[in-house]
């Protein structure tokens, strides 16, 4: 690393996001939230009017903005302020095309999950962004929250016993009605085998869910059964998911994604038991963390009460009782990518095996079910 890198903000370059895009206005939040990063190029749609549009409205120079991301990615590895990193918050399908492309020039690369659309494809891109020694930060936002971070520390420091339980579970209802059928952008590519993969929910939620799962508790999977089943006639890929899980070491867990579950707004809870206790986390009350041991009342611990048990329930940001939430645990990722970014040792990412794991997780389950809910071993 030649350049001090402690002296100015990280350059940002987005593809995809453009205007209408939830995902990318929350990466771009995120991105600002703690002074870190500039965005400052951007191919923000395939549809070069849109790209511009999108790019005038959030005073990305015109100049910089592109309507081909191949075209991005050679130009600002040509400049001497190029961007040092990219987001990539496009449908499924064009996470490996575009990370490769930005990869090839020495970028690094912010990538939306899932992180492919098939093992395959994720394990070429990985071993690509491995020799070129480049950050990958693949953007599974709920482990930024102070109190999943806590979670994963007490299961660790062994403060629930032995794991023997895991029930975590995704679910909305945004999908209840094809709206995919009705024009809904968001909805469409989601439900498009050629944009989202084959994998409708599953991909999309199933794989936070599972990501969830493993970060708190550090367990392996061993093999699982599944069905996918699809509640919305015309959809093409499934919006409902049920998977038993057996993990190594004899754990066992239930995962339950849903798009299709009326009066769910973004109802991802994860519930961990031990042999000495248990943990409940609700992404929805993401301040608080239930901790409770037979026999005894529950606990509920909250983010930045420093009496809480290890130190990450501190307030990364403001102090207690002033709620933090979904866009500060997407920052939290973005800022723990600039302390690695500026040569901090040790910093965890989710990244490059987190997502070869969930595409793992994501076939196992297609085979599962394509076999008739046969138990079956994740590739990796
Ligand atoms: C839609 O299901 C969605 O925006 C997902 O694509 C995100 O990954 C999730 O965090 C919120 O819901």
């Amino acid at each position: 690393m030649s350049e001090d890198r402690s002296t100015r903000r990280i350059r940002l370059g987005m593809v995809g996001g453009g205007e209408g895009s939830f995902i990318g206005a929350a990466h771009r939040a995120a991105a600002r939230l703690d002074d870190q990063f500039e965005l400052v190029a951007g191919a923000l749609s395939s549809t070069p009017g849109r790209a511009h549009a999108s790019a005038a409205g959030l005073h990305i120079a015109h100049d910089r903005s592109y309507a081909d991301y191949a075209e991005m990615a050679r130009a600002e590895a040509r400049r001497s302020d190029g961007i040092d990193a990219v987001a990539i918050v496009t449908p499924n399908h064009l996470h490996v095309p575009v990370a490769l492309a930005f990869a090839e020039q020495g970028i690094h690369v912010i990538c939306d999950k899932p992180i492919a659309t098939s093992l395959a494809e994720a394990e070429a891109l990985a071993q690509r962004v491995r020799e070129r020694g480049l950050l990958f930060l693949l953007t599974h936002t709920y482990s930024g929250y102070p109190m999943v971070r806590q979670a994963r520390e007490l299961v660790a420091q062994g403060a629930i016993g032995e794991v023997r339980i895991v029930q975590v579970e995704y679910v909305q209802d945004w999908l209840g009605e094809p709206i995919e059928q009705q024009g809904h952008k968001q909805a469409a590519w989601r439900n498009d085998p050629r944009q989202a993969g084959p994998a409708g929910a599953l991909g999309d939620i199933g794989t936070h869910a599972y990501h969830l799962a493993g970060y708190v508790t550090g367990l392996k999977l061993h093999e699982l059964a599944a069905e996918l089943s699809t509640f919305v006639p015309g959809r093409a890929l499934d919006d409902h998911v049920q998977v038993m899980l057996r993990y190594e070491g004899g754990a066992r867990g239930l995962l339950w994604a849903s798009q299709v579950a009326s009066g769910s707004r973004n109802g991802l809870r994860l519930r961990v038991y031990g042999s000495t206790g248990s943990l409940q986390f609700d992404q929805e009350r993401p301040e608080e963390l239930w901790l409770t041991r037979p026999g005894q009342p529950s606990q509920c611990l909250y983010r930045g009460v420093p009496s809480a048990p290890g130190g990450l329930a501190q307030a990364h940001r403001i102090p207690a009782g002033h709620p933090e939430g979904y866009l500060e645990a997407f920052a939290q990722l973005y800022r723990d990518f600039a302390r690695a970014w500026r040569g901090e040792a040790g910093v965890q990412l989710p990244g490059l095996d987190d997502g070869l794991d969930g595409m793992a997780f994501v076939e196992a389950v297609l085979r599962s079910h394509r076999e008739g809910m046969r138990w079956v071993r994740p590739a990796r």
